[in-house]
């Protein structure tokens, strides 16, 4: 018995295999043991691919748009261990039983798999166990409830419909299998490409390991190694970034379930104008459809949806559908007709579709993972780029059907390799959100198209902007979005967003005016909310808070320019537009203290630290550095913590001392009307800054072609010097007029000023919010600085330098 029970535990503890031979490849190495072969190999400097796979492969096709290069490195062999040594990474593998190091180049150890664990099988299940390091932390994978620093808690990977959440329920709508691990000074990220169910242990209900977990297929992931933001960068150079999407996404979107009819559509729309509440899209959820069924309209609500689209652009807003997988089982449906006639649907193993119920029935799925589908899809699409939609929402596609027990035996194409749902239910969200996208581009003819996406899975970003479900109008549900959207832009997503307002139940006043500040400052901006819920409308909860949004709305509109550029970065960097502050401020242990993790910045520059309804107190934490409050223009020093009071109409904001932000101070209605000044604001400080001014079309990929305008402006204090740098690209600005705002500088020192007059003056980014109760009166924050320089001159092409 005894003995038994000895073998069973000396096989588990060396599933990792025993070294027998190696070969050294052109991008790594391959191992064989006497179970496995590894195959390592490095896609770049930072980034590293351990691959343990068995005789038949069994990977995910979806998320790496990457291959392994060329890069110097070299291989020792020695008695116990095969050592890999390249310019900014090590790897370290022991032979018996198989476990690796990984080490930065002054020799500290990254990240190590748990001696004694190391890979395990159980059944098909393959797990890693990793060395808990000293105070290690964990940020990122994707959207999660819980902390910024996951340290201590587990999650699992399995798209999942769960309507208005608990703030602690896990698994949500989207996977994404990448963190990134923090200690003693040191970075580095894990994503584990695989799409079955997968389960990470960062330390919860044990104190030794962290751990990944694959329900099946071949235990595959990339490591990288640098600091947070190369991270991020290195994870999205593998997995794809999102390209810039049109402008008017940006804008603030206005959704509701349902707006019906078509009557009501244009109402709402009109009010925005009348209200002067800038906006730019509305968005049509369910009801705009015959009985649910996708590419259909309901007559009698939505008669003469051109004509409907056509008024709707003409008040200057685009419109945005809701498309759900789902397609009726119904004859002359044409959908379901052209659909089983190109036989496009997911089936059972018997060749029989599979059949699931949902809003319009008994339905079948689309196999998005097969390429006539996707090109089915979009002809279908045509009926709605053809009138001139150029947003499309994807919901349900976790997929969602009445029961939630999606069977685990049918079976998706998976670009003719076949997969069943255990492999294709975390990729088939992404796969529908490229379906519209790919199918809105070319049916769109050189437009950009919005994709808004539920479900997705590594790499998703390619695609579609994120938004997180159906969350809940609470104060707790709120400042869980913030951290859901930062947590997503940590892992690859840029542009996420939560339902302002909340979906479920019915928020107070309070909440939708703090809500609607934050969101604000979200990537993706849209309010929502639920059917047979009160109106959520920016003007639906009195006249102080109507003032209040549109304050907030239209400073979003204002910020155009520099949420543009951030949203240019990420395009090309991958770096998000929220950003955590473990970003910037990686080893600062304050930023992740529960008072202080939902603080971000926005962009470079702004830090936006979230605040309850309920607070009038707020307990801010700035990191290291000068900063200054945004509407006041208050110097405040940084590596403190500090409360401070807030009225309701004031969001805790905050600007890094020597920034640059582009304003368009003329902003209204949409972001077409920006105005012809470009406003350029600079804030005193000590350290040299720049940013970009970017600008184009803001609808077609001309971009590409380089039909852009674009320019570096550089801010030198110590030099007391401004340079706006001639601009590059064929686009031709639409400003004229560009405006200095100089903010704590020093009236003495511009007594220098060479470049004709330069005022002292009052500036707000808002406008005072009325006296609706003399009772307020005192808890009125007055929003404007009165120490501001500003000057105007032509704007013109070539490089302008200020000196004083
Ligand atoms: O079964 O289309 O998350 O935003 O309003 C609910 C109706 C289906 C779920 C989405 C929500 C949307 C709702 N949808």
């Amino acid at each position: 018995m005894l003995d038994i029970a000895k073998s069973e535990r000396n096989k588990r503890i060396s599933e990792g295999g025993v070294f027998k031979s190696y070969l050294t490849t052109e991008y790594g190495v391959e191992i064989e043991t006497e179970s496995f072969q590894y195959k390592i190999s490095f896609y770049n400097e930072h980034t590293i691919r351990v691959h343990q796979t068995s005789h038949s492969q069994d990977c995910n096709p979806y998320s790496v748009v990457q291959s392994p290069k060329k890069i110097n490195f070299q291989v020792e062999d020695n008695e116990n261990s095969l050592v890999i040594t390249s310019e900014s990474l090590d790897v370290v593998i022991d032979k018996s039983p198989i476990l690796f190091t990984f080490l930065n180049k002054d020799g500290k150890i990254l990240n190590q798999d748990e001696p004694g664990l190391g890979i395990q099988t159980q059944g098909e299940q393959k797990t890693i166990y990793k060395k808990l390091q000293l105070n290690e932390r964990f940020v990122g994978l994707g959207e999660k409830t819980g902390p910024l620093d996951r340290s201590g808690k587990g999650y699992q990977n399995w798209n999942t419909d769960h309507f208005a959440y608990d703030i602690e329920a896990d698994p949500l709508y989207a996977s994404i299998p990448f963190y990134i691990g923090i200690h003693n000074g040191l970075s580095y990220g894990v994503f584990v490409d695989n799409s079955y169910k997968s389960h990470f242990n960062f330390g919860a209900s044990n104190n030794r390991f962290s751990s990944f977990s694959v329900d099946s297929g071949d235990m595959d992931y990339y490591f990288f190694n640098g600091s947070v933001s190369e991270i991020i960068q290195s994870y999205t150079w593998l997995t794809g970034r999102m390209s810039l999407p049109p402008m008017w996404s940006i804008g603030y979107q206005q959704c509701r379930y349902s707006y019906y009819p078509d009557t009501e559509v244009l109402d709402v729309a009109k009010k925005f104008r009348d209200k002067d509440i800038p906006a730019d899209v509305i968005v049509l959820d369910i009801h705009y459809m015959d009985e649910y069924k996708i590419f259909s309209w309901d007559k009698e609500r939505f008669p003469n949806p051109d004509q409907m689209v056509d008024l709707l652009k003409e008040m200057g807003f685009e419109v945005v559908v809701i498309c759900d997988p789902g397609i009726k089982t119904e004859g002359k449906y044409l959908p379901y007709d052209s659909g089983k006639k190109e036989d496009v649907f997911l089936k059972y193993p018997d060749g029989k579709y599979y059949e699931g119920e949902v809003w319009p029935g008994w339905c079948h799925f689309p196999d998005f993972t097969k390429e006539e589908t996707r090109s089915w899809w979009k002809d279908m699409m045509k009926s709605y780029t053809d009138i001139g939609i150029k947003g499309f929402w994807n919901d349900m596609n976790e997929i969602a059907t009445w029961g939630q027990m999606l069977p685990e035996n049918i079976e998706f194409d998976f670009e003719g390799e076949g997969a069943t749902t255990r492999k294709g239910r975390n990729i088939y969200g992404m796969q529908m959100a490229r379906s519209a996208y790919e199918g809105a581009s070319q049916n769109l003819d050189g437009k950009r198209p919005f994709i808004l996406t539920r479900a997705g899975f590594a790499g998703v970003q390619r695609y579609s902007a994120l938004w997180t479900g159906d969350n809940v109008a609470n104060d707790e549900h709120m400042l869980l979005g913030v951290r859901m959207v930062n947590s997503l832009g940590l892992s690859g997503v840029p542009f996420s967003g939560y339902d302002v307002g909340g979906f479920a139940g019915n928020g107070q006043s309070n909440l939708f005016a703090r809500w609607i500040q934050i969101g604000a400052f979200s990537p993706f901006f849209r309010g929502h909310s639920m059917i047979n819920s009160h109106d959520s409308e920016p003007w639906s909860y009195g006249e102080e808070v109507e003032e209040i949004s549109k304050n907030y709305i239209r400073l979003r509109y204002k910020l155009l320019p520099y949420i543009y550029h951030a949203f240019v970065q990420a395009s090309e960097s991958g770096t998000p537009v929220t950003r955590s502050l473990c970003i910037d401020y990686t080893p600062d242990d304050k930023i992740y203290a529960a008072d202080f993790e939902n603080q971000y910045l926005f962009g470079d520059n702004i830090l936006v630290a979230p605040l309850a309804s309920d607070q009038r107190y707020g307990k801010v934490y700035l990191p290291e550095g000068e900063w200054y409050e945004f509407f006041t223009d208050e110097q405040l020093a940084g590596g403190q913590e500090m409360i401070r009071e807030y009225a309701l109409e004031h969001l805790p904001l905050f600007i890094k001392a020597s920034s640059i932000i582009p304003v368009y101070g003329d902003a209204t209605q949409n972001s077409k009307n920006v105005g012809e000044c470009l406003e350029l604001h600079f804030y005193a400080g000590t350290d040299h800054s720049s940013t970009e001014y970017y600008e184009d079309d803001g609808v077609s990929y001309e971009s590409s072609n380089g039909i852009f305008h674009r320019r570096l402006i550089e801010f030198a204090p110590s030099q007391k010097e401004i340079k706006i740098k001639e601009a590059s690209g064929n686009y031709n600005s639409k400003i004229k007029k560009l405006k200095l705002v100089l903010h704590g500088f020093d009236q003495n020192e511009l007594n220098n000023w060479k470049h004709g007059s330069i005022e002292r003056k009052c500036y707000s980014y808002v406008q005072p919010i009325s006296n609706f109760d003399p009772f307020e009166k005192d808890h009125r924050d007055n929003l404007k600085s009165e120490n501001v320089f500003s000057t105007e001159i032509a704007y013109t092409n070539e490089e302008m330098v200020f000196n004083w």
